[in-house]
């Protein structure tokens, strides 16, 4: 396949003073970052798999591009992993080396492993140095990423995501949204998820145009980078919610949303309260996409300028409640508890989103059972959330197949993995882990513990400390319930349904 990134291998001269990446007040145009990204893709070409520490800077995205360019598969590693999962995850991916900004402390676990600085070269780097060299001998099947992503039991699987996967999603919301070289996104999302990293980071650079990232979510950079040229912004529900919120305090927010491009939800559902707040005060509607690690893009709204008459609706238009229709190159379908294919399109029937495309993971690293398993017969990936169909072909997302995997934050968690951590706890005799509806969160974890010691139960703050320690912080339990006894039923299986009753 040609580069993922034809602006990168233009060459001197073609557009190299465009302005590519921007992290706080560290940039990197066009031409510095094909400077950069080709003399680091040239010291790992031929590296099997390379871990990249995500912190939210530069160097990350650097260190990703030139993993890109050199045809080496990036495992993204959350800077804020505990012991328990980075161990699991190194062990699993098995990387021949980590690329780290310089300066930025590892933790021992990757003490084994050969380190690179990354030199982001900055303003500093040579505009007209070596062009990064195009990958036409790279594979389109070639990995391009492996993303951890967790499962309802078990340690996080890796997603083996090719080339192929990448080009086709981000070309797909070129055409979705009209999305250009002249965009200027802006976000402040993780660099170690699809959605922060691919979409945010990657797709920018696919179409040429700019990204500016925040380092940390905050409505004022917001405010700041969409009224100073920015024209779209990617957020979880959570992030959009803490803008509704402060909206009405807050005119220049209004003003940087009300003349954005595109404002566009994902990871999770838009609450349709936060979705109307947001429209009454900016007059804008948020564009919901729905997507997964392992398909990454499946749905979205159709972007269509913004009709001024309010009594026309545009065709595509953004609803609240719903996640569009399905992207070109996407086939869904919904398949219900029997196994037949939903045909009806009357906002009723529901079933499994089941989906084929070249957007599509390869496999769970090392796991051929759980791959196996992801996939019905047909080569249809089971994705797991349940869905109806309205006339007008928009899917509506209505559930998920599983209970024991919670979305909070944006985040997917899955429940067994935190049970596991808190059974490791000496204070801690029982424990299930269940989602509870949260304003904020969207789905807020809740941990219900039996205790070893009822007399003295750990308390909350250390079982959350016990977990953000092992696993991560946003997997830390938010609210701890204490129990004499777990509910079970006469298989001896938690029924954790009547915790909640
Ligand atoms: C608090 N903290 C702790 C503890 N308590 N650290 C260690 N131990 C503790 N006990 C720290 C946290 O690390 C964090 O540090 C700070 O306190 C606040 O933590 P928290 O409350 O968890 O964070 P938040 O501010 O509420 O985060 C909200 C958020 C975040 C910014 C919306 O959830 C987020 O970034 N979500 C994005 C998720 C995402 O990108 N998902 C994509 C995957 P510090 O302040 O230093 O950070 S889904 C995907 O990719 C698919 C394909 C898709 O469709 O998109
Ligand atoms: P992840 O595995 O972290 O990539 O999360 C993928 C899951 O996030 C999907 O299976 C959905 O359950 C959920 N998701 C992503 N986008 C949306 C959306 N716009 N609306 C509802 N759920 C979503």
């Amino acid at each position: 396949m040609s580069s993922l990134f034809p602006a990168l291998s233009a060459g001197p001269g073609a557009g190299a003073d465009r302005p590519a990446l921007r992290f706080g007040d560290r940039a990197l145009t066009y031409g510095e970052l094909a400077a950069v990204t080709g003399s680091l893709a040239e010291r790992i070409r031929g590296a099997g798999r390379v871990a990249v520490w995500a912190t939210p800077a530069l160097e990350t995205a650097v260190g990703v591009v030139a993993a890109l360019e050199a045809g080496v598969a990036a495992v993204p590693l959350n800077p804020k992993s505990g012991e328990k999962e980075l161990a699991h995850i190194l062990s699993d991916s098995a990387p021949s080396l980590v690329l780290a900004a310089p300066g930025e402390e590892l933790p021992p676990a990757l003490a084994a492993l050969p380190r690179i600085d990354v030199d982001a070269g900055e303003r500093a780097a040579a505009a007209d140095g070596p062009a990064s060299r195009p990958a036409d001998e790279i594979d389109d099947e070639a990995p391009a990423f492996v993303v951890y992503t967790s499962g309802t039991t078990g340690p996080p699987k890796g997603a083996v995501l090719p080339r192929r996967a990448v080009a086709a999603t981000l070309d797909a919301l070129e055409d979705a949204w009209q999305w250009t070289g002249d965009d200027v996104l802006v976000h402040g999302l993780p660099l170690f998820h699809v959605h922060g990293l691919i979409l945010g980071i990657l797709g920018p650079l696919r179409r040429g145009g700019s990204v500016r990232h925040l380092g940390r979510f905050s409505t004022e950079g917001v405010a700041r980078e969409l009224n100073s040229g920015a024209t779209m912004l990617f957020g979880v529900p959570t992030m959009y919610h803490r803008i509704a919120e402060v909206l009405p305090a807050e005119p220049e927010l209004a003003k940087g949303l009300a003349q954005a491009r595109l404002l566009v939800s994902g990871s999770a559902a838009l609450p349709v309260h936060d979705h109307e707040r947001i429209a009454a005060a900016t007059g804008r509607r948020v564009i919901e996409r729905y997507g997964m690690t392992e398909t990454l893009m499946l749905c979205s709204s159709r972007w269509t300028p913004p009709d001024p008459r309010p009594s026309v609706r545009a065709d595509g238009e953004p609803r609240a409640g719903t996640v569009g229709v399905p992207l070109p190159g996407v086939e869904l379908r919904l398949v219900d508890e029997d196994g037949a294919t939903v045909e009806a399109y009357d906002g009723a029937s529901v079933g499994e989103i089941q989906v084929r495309g070249p957007n599509l993971f390869t496999e769970y690293l090392n796991r051929p059972d759980a791959t196996a398993a992801a996939f019905a017969e047909g080569g249809w990936f089971r994705t797991g959330d349940m869905a109806v169909r309205d006339p007008d072909r928009y899917v509506r997302i209505v559930g998920r197949k599983a209970t024991d995997l919670i979305k909070s934050g944006g985040y997917k968690i899955g429940a067994g993995e935190i049970e596991n951590a808190l059974l490791e706890h000496p204070g801690v005799r029982e424990a299930a882990v269940t989602g509870e509806p949260d304003e904020d969160l969207g789905e807020r974890i809740v941990a219900w513990i039996v205790p070893a010691a009822p007399d003295s139960p750990p308390s909350s703050d250390e079982l959350a400390d016990h977990v953000a320690r092992r696993l991560a912080p946003h997997k830390r339990p938010r609210i701890v319930r204490y129990l004499d006894a777990l509910p079970r039923n006469d298989m001896g299986k938690i029924m954790k349904r009547a915790l909640h009753a």
